[in-house]
């Protein structure tokens, strides 16, 4: 198949699964084209049958909103026409379903033949779609879509809560590359890390207000006051930033908070965790968590969203209460002084994560694929 696939290109979970799932497909023999505004973060090495066509978009002195959803529609257009694309697989609803919405229409019968897909991912229905600056246009995308997948079943339950949606929503797990992120041998970055033998606890994310970050530091804070020596890690960056460092210093644990920024191999610092926190506000799925417990590294996450399902409570970690860092860090402290049991939920961890395994999803993705294209 000639396979469109549109995302952003940023470090968040929707473009990291849809760059693996291209990727995969390609490697299964399909020529896959990437659409975006730039580079996805995981797209990082030549890969054969991947072309990657970057959406440029005119800035003229009266536009103070440069409009991309329009410029990404006229790419839609030509890639379908000149790529003879199969499949245009858009990624988080805003603006990708709009746009491939757009583009269909202006080829006509041109347009037809291909097959529009649209992946839901989390805040695209959860947070900004279900605005009312932008449900009634993502409600009609969405509609408009030849088939639409949720990566958790949370997630089709929600967005038939949020919009008026007409369609059948099918849900397709996310997945993880469990040759990639599984737990190796890196004693020497953790030598460095933690001199003295310390845990290390790892958080994950972009810095959204979502992902409740400052409740990871309160969380470690708690388990320092216990006695137990770890080194909390962490890994990405965004608007949030500022706040949990002033929270570091308030809470006077800046010496033992490693802020490693945004990183690209984020399997090794996984391979040297003893735990992984997610204690977010707002998780459709939680492929950051899915990825350490891969690596073999429990997670104590909230219990909001598809966070339960993935994170399953006293085998894989703990699941608590949003906002309850208190049961967070007795989790925490009574997980990291139990060796035995320790061991015992990192290993189910990684049982868990191979339930999410790369090419069984990719395969999926494939096969449905090919059940719409039937119906186009
Ligand atoms: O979590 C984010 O802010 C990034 C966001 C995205 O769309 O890139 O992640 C969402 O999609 C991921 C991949 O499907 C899910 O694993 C995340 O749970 C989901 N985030 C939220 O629902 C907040």
């Amino acid at each position: 198949m000639n396979i469109g696939i549109v995302c952003y290109p940023t470090y968040g979970g929707s473009g990291v699964v849809a760059t693996e799932l291209g990727i995969g497909l390609a490697k299964r023999g399909h020529k896959v084209h990437f659409l975006s505004y730039a580079r996805p973060q995981r797209l990082n090495e030549f890969e054969h049958n991947i072309d990657f066509h970057e959406v440029a978009v005119n800035v003229y002195p009266l536009f103070e909103y440069p409009p991309y959803d329009l410029a990404l529609a006229s790419h839609m257009v030509n890639l379908i026409k000149y790529q003879k694309l199969d499949v245009l697989h858009v990624h988080y609803a805003i603006p990708h379903a709009t746009s491939a919405f757009l583009a269909k229409k202006i080829l006509g019968e041109e347009g037809r033949r291909v097959a529009v897909l649209t992946t839901l991912h989390g805040t695209d229905i959860t947070i900004v779609g279900s605005d009312p600056s932008y449900l009634p246009v993502v409600e009609f995308s969405i509609n408009q879509s030849d088939s639409v997948t949720a990566v958790s079943d949370y997630l089709k339950e929600e967005t038939y809560e949020k919009f008026g949606i007409t369609r059948n929503i099918h849900v397709i797990p996310n997945f993880v590359d469990l040759d990639r992120f599984k737990r190796v041998e890196r004693s020497h970055f953790k030598k460095a890390i933690c001199p003295d033998s310390e845990f290390v606890i790892t958080h994950v994310s972009n810095f959204r207000k979502v992902k409740r970050v400052a409740d990871a530091v309160e969380v470690f804070s708690r388990v320092l006051q216990s006695g137990i020596k770890a080194k909390l890690l962490l890994v990405g960056d965004g608007p949030d930033r500022v706040n949990v460092e002033a929270r570091c210093r308030e809470l006077g644990v800046c010496d033992q908070v490693r802020m490693l920024g945004k990183q690209e191999k984020i399997e090794e610092i996984l391979s040297i965790s003893d735990l992984f926190l997610m204690p977010s506000g707002s998780e459709t799925f939680g492929l950051a968590a899915l990825e350490a417990m891969s690596c073999s590294v429990p997670v104590i996450s909230s219990d909001v969203g598809g966070l339960p399902g993935l994170n399953l409570h006293g085998k894989t970690g703990y699941v608590r209460h949003l906002g309850d860092v208190d049961g967070m860090a007795q989790a925490a402290i009574e997980m990291l002084n139990n060796a035995e049991l320790h061991q015992e939920l990192s290993h189910n961890a990684r049982k868990r994560a191979e339930q999410f395994e790369l090419n069984t999803i990719v395969a999926e993705y494939e096969s449905h694929y090919e059940r719409v294209l039937q119906k186009v």
